[in-house]
């Protein structure tokens, strides 16, 4: 297949590259580095050390003897999607060209207003594109299971029956999401919606876990090869802070109660379902969707199995519940349905010890790395809008006095 991919230079995209190429596909895509420029914003860099995108493209080609087609571009120009979309012919797009993290978006009004344009507009753009230069082809598009928000009942994968004044539909399963990030996606997945059944598109719509891990198999020995990881306090994800927290020797950081449940998947397991779903599209005009995620763990657990596997590496690795920045439900009811990849073949990991102890001995490796911008790791953007002067080190007064030094 012709695979296009939107957002090549970020975690999921790089990976997403190398994967689907060893998988047979012709792969081409672009990327605005805005990513990039986000972690800068931030105060911090990727603890791998990522080269500039030309060496990246020659390091593919010495180690897979194959080329990428790469063109630097950004989503919200329409008239660039439009040529690279009649150019290349895709029989799949996909999009993970949006600005993914929560926090950013909840910095301030410019912040949530940029999340949104940019967000929004790509994914607009792309539809339209799609429509008037290859109306046949599968739109992979990252979702997230944010979307959902966590309500009293169990989560469908998108839509549900229900029963109104003694009459039944199959509707879309309600959203309530928690940023202005997962609100563009909320939006998003309307509009994608939308596209299919006017326009007779079709779209896999995935609401996707938090994703975690340093590497696939795909990466190889090559440094050149290893996709980003970040770690700071807005694009670093549970797990990667966590990972990167205990190779510092700083405590790791569950928000709050810390009995929030969030569904995870291994970064390898993130590829394998996002090819099964391309490798397998929907009929034309069918909007799917689909909850990717492999377990359900709580924040607080999930900071103590990274203690455990920190111990057999020799880390002394302290969890350390601080102040919830987020205005979110620290105890919740949490039961998502995710039937759908296990029917195309799915096969999960399972053994997250195992993928975090891989990640934990690579960010060993790049320690320094993180040291060098270990203030970037102090969660201080808070959802009512304020930002305190935090160091969630020096400021004990500040933690709540729930903390804990081991747990098992
Ligand atoms: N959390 C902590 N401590 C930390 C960091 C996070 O307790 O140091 C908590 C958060 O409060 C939240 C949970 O961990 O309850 C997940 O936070 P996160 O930052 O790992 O993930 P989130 O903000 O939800 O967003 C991430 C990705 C996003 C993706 C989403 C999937 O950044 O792109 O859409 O995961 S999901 O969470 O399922 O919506």
């Amino acid at each position: 297949m012709r695979v296009f991919i939107a957002g090549m230079d970020g975690y999921l995209g790089w990976s997403l590259a190398l994967y689907m190429t060893q998988r047979g596909h012709e792969v081409g895509g672009t990327d605005s580095y805005f990513r990039r420029n986000w972690v800068a914003e931030m105060g911090s860099q990727s603890a791998t050390p990522i080269c500039r995108m030309t060496e990246r493209l020659q390091a593919f080609r010495e180690n897979f003897g194959a080329n990428l087609k790469y063109v630097r571009g950004d989503m919200t120009d329409y008239n660039f999607v439009l040529n690279f979309f009649r150019s290349f012919q895709p029989d799949a797009v996909i999009h993970l060209a949006e600005m993914p993290s929560a926090p950013y978006s909840m910095v301030d009004v410019h912040h949530a207003n940029f999340t949104h344009t940019n967000n929004l507009l790509g994914t607009l753009n792309i539809l339209h594109a799609m429509r008037d230069a290859c109306p046949e082809a599968h739109l992979v598009k990252l979702g997230t299971m944010g979307e959902y928000g966590t309500p009293q009942i169990d989560i469908p994968e998108g839509f549900f029956e229900i029963e109104y004044r003694g009459r039944k539909d199959r509707l879309p399963f309600p959203r309530q999401a928690g940023s202005w990030y997962h609100q563009t996606k909320v939006h998003d997945s309307n509009n994608i919606m939308m596209a299919c059944r006017i326009w007779g598109l079709r779209s896999t719509d995935i609401m996707q876990g938090v994703v975690f891990g340093t590497r696939i198999r795909e990466m190889g020995e090559d440094e050149r090869l290893l996709s980003r990881f970040d770690f700071d306090q807005c694009f670093g994800t549970a797990i990667n802070r966590y990972c990167a927290q205990a190779a510092v020797g700083m405590p790791l950081t569950p928000y709050g109660k810390g009995n929030q449940l969030r569904g995870f998947l291994p970064l390898r397991d993130s590829m394998q379902c996002l090819g099964l779903i391309t490798e397998n599209p929907p009929p034309l005009g069918e909007y799917r969707v689909v909850n990717q995620f492999e377990e359900v763990y709580n924040l607080t657990e999930l900071a103590f199995k990274v203690q455990r596997v920190g111990a057999r590496l020799g880390l002394n690795v302290v969890v350390r519940h601080v102040e919830n920045p987020r205005f979110e439900m620290e105890e919740h009811y949490y039961n998502p349905e995710h039937q759908i990849l296990l029917d195309l073949g799915y096969e999960p990991t399972h053994d997250i010890e195992a993928e975090i102890e891989i990640a934990l001995r690579d960010l060993l490796r790049y320690r320094s790395r993180v040291e060098a911008r270990a203030h970037a790791l102090t969660p201080d953007i808070r959802w009512d809008g304020t930002r305190r002067e935090v160091n969630y080190l020096d400021e004990v007064s500040w933690m709540v006095p729930l903390a804990v030094g081991a747990g098992r």
